[in-house]
């Protein structure tokens, strides 16, 4: 599954953080764009048309970083409860 970034985006950066400490990055494929150029195809991924986005697809830093929290083996959140 790829994980769409670009290198001047901090939520992008969030993402790939969150993919790390998690410990699913091994299981992506990082893919640089540029979002303001309109790469083609990119829509289809994300409509928007922002990054990060994840090839399921997701999109929403925080919907991302849900996501691999959630198929991770390190938890970044809390479990559902008050601590949330
Ligand atoms: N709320 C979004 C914000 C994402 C966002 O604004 N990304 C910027 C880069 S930091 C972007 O892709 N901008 C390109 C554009 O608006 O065309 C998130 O958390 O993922």
């Amino acid at each position: 599954m790829k994980l769409f970034y670009s290198a001047a985006s901090l939520y992008a950066r969030k993402a790939r953080v969150a993919a790390i400490e998690c410990g699913v990055a091994d299981t992506l494929e990082f893919e640089a764009i540029l979002p303001w150029k309109d790469p083609a195809g990119y829509r289809d991924v994300n409509p928007v048309g922002k990054v990060p986005a994840l090839g399921l697809p997701l999109y929403q830093s925080n919907i991302i970083c849900e996501y691999l929290d959630a198929k991770g083996k390190t938890r970044l959140y809390p479990e559902p409860g008050p601590a949330r």
